[in-house]
């Protein structure tokens, strides 16, 4: 216990350097005007090849593929199909690693993106969209973590020790060095490590820049400042980074979203971050394609807790703020939202209740979720053994897939066994609005009112369905 009480010494320490800068950050909503679709959150929408509006709905693939030598998650195709029968997702988190894009200064390996390609395909072809997600960890494998090359990691001779839990190793010398070295913010090393980097984010864009399944880039997981923290880096070295990854992607590829990350310490546990507007070479406003994944993990949950009724209300009051600053953020960045990780050991007490409520959350709010993770496990809908855990039913749940309009509301009513989609317009887009119904709610297919059905495949179990004119919500029951 001795290790949990120096982290949370550490996060006690953590949380007021967060709130100083919290406090610090003077950056105003600048340009939320710009591109907004009426939503009840005012944020804009990913859109899908017939412009309809996506929500998303997922997984990440995987941690496993950290540590694997090829770089490749532990899925097989027939686990993408299962994902997709049981859980009816549309989105997928993959993991890249940078050790594996870029095995020598210079060198891009092809045959690690084919591999890539290959799992991109197996998920496309069952109807995901796959965001492809530049994965470390306490910066890379040379100072105990995942994500950076060797040759890339300097460290002056300092080194890392392994802790627990793992996210105290982002304080040891030999990680703080590297990333320090990164950003360039010490004096001395030798390469351009950054301009590396963005180098290996531009070969990753023009490898995919016209697959249709992949849905974009996340150009950095949980950027950490090393010695440089809050304000000062994340409108500092972070924004000149995420500008220089975001104008290298769009030399090679001018239409996939390009996904950013505020620094994770902090605006996990829903704290103010101070990354600013960023600039896309596609234009401004509706041109832009700039989106926001932040994390959540409420300080309880990342220190293991779990969600007992949360009878000091410390979990409820960081999912009140999480979402006003990731609302703040996003108008500010012009950015839809994606949930980029939330997760927990699914054994602990109230973790259903907590996945429920966050799920709630995202659809009053119009966010994506990418849920972390599936590696089979305490965390995941399967275990070790790919039986299904108590997370499984819990994600297998109503939602729409996409909507020929811009979306006002959705809401799955667990209770009244109703799935209610409004929206306003059809923003062009072809095809009606695609809804999940699982067969554990609707095991004979739904009942549409306010709307006529288009089309329902008992296998996808997808509905589609059209809005009667001048209507423009449908409520969707069981049918039977
Ligand atoms: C965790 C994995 C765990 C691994 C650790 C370090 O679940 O098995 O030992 O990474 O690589 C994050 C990170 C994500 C973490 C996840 C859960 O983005 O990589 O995965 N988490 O700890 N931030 C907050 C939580």
């Amino acid at each position: 216990m001795k290790s949990l009480g120096a982290w949370r010494t550490w996060a006690v320490g953590a949380v007021v350097l967060a709130v100083a800068a919290a406090l610090l950050v003077a950056v105003g909503p600048r340009g939320a005007g710009a591109g907004e679709a009426d939503t009840a959150s005012g944020h804009r929408w990913i859109t899908d090849r017939q412009g309809r509006a996506l929500v998303l709905r997922g997984l990440s693939t995987a941690s496993s593929a950290k540590q694997a030598a090829d770089g490749m998650p532990w899925i097989e195709e027939k686990d993408v199909a299962r994902e997709r029968r049981a859980l009816g997702t549309n989105f997928v988190r993959f993991l890249l690693q940078w050790r594996s894009v870029e095995p020598a200064p210079g060198t891009y390996d092809r045959a690690y993106l084919e591999r890539v390609a290959e799992r991109v395909r197996w998920y496309g072809e069952r109807g995901y969209h796959v965001l492809l997600d530049m994965h470390q960890d306490l910066y890379g494998p040379k100072v105990g973590g995942n994500g950076a090359p060797a040759w890339a990691t300097e460290t002056d001779g300092l080194t890392s020790a392994a802790t627990d839990p793992w996210e105290l190793g982002y304080a040891e010398p030999g990680t703080v060095r590297a990333f320090d070295r990164f950003w360039g913010t010490v004096e001395g090393g030798g390469r351009d490590l950054r301009g590396h980097y963005v180098g290996a984010l531009r070969e990753v864009a023009r490898f995919f820049a016209d697959d249709d399944t992949v849905i974009g880039y996340d150009l950095m997981n949980e950027p950490w400042g090393g010695s440089v923290q809050g304000p000062a880096f994340e409108a500092g070295p972070l924004a000149r980074l995420y500008q220089d990854g975001i104008d290298a992607v769009r030399t090679v590829d001018r239409n996939h979203w390009i996904f950013v990350e505020p620094s994770a310490i902090g605006a996990n546990w829903g704290f103010a971050n101070g990354l600013p507007r960023l600039d896309d070479p596609r234009g401004d406003g509706d041109a832009a394609r700039i989106a926001y994944a932040p994390h959540l993990y409420p300080l309880p949950m990342d220190l293991g807790d779990g969600y007992t009724g949360d009878a000091k209300g410390q979990v409820d009051a960081s999912l009140r703020s999480w979402r006003a600053q990731t609302e703040k953020t996003a108008r500010r960045l012009g950015a839809p939202v994606v949930i980029g990780e939330f997760g927990l050991d699914v054994g602990l007490p109230g973790a259903m209740e907590y996945v429920e409520k966050v799920q709630r959350m995202a659809d009053e709010m119009g966010a994506g979720i990418a849920y972390w993770s599936n590696d089979p496990g305490s965390w995941a809908p399967w275990d070790a053994d790919r039986n299904p855990t108590a997370l499984l039913p819990v994600l297998d749940r109503p939602y729409p897939r996409a909507v020929a309009g811009d979306p006002v509301a959705y809401r799955w009513d667990a209770r009244g066994r109703a799935l209610t989609v409004s929206w306003r317009g059809n923003r062009g887009a072809r095809g009606g609005t695609e809804v999940h119904l699982p067969a554990r709610h609707f095991p004979d297919g739904g009942r549409v009112t306010g709307g006529e059905q288009r089309s329902w495949d008992p296998k996808s179990r997808v509905l589609t369905v059209v809005s009667r004119p001048g209507a423009n919500s449908v409520r969707i029951t069981p049918r039977g």
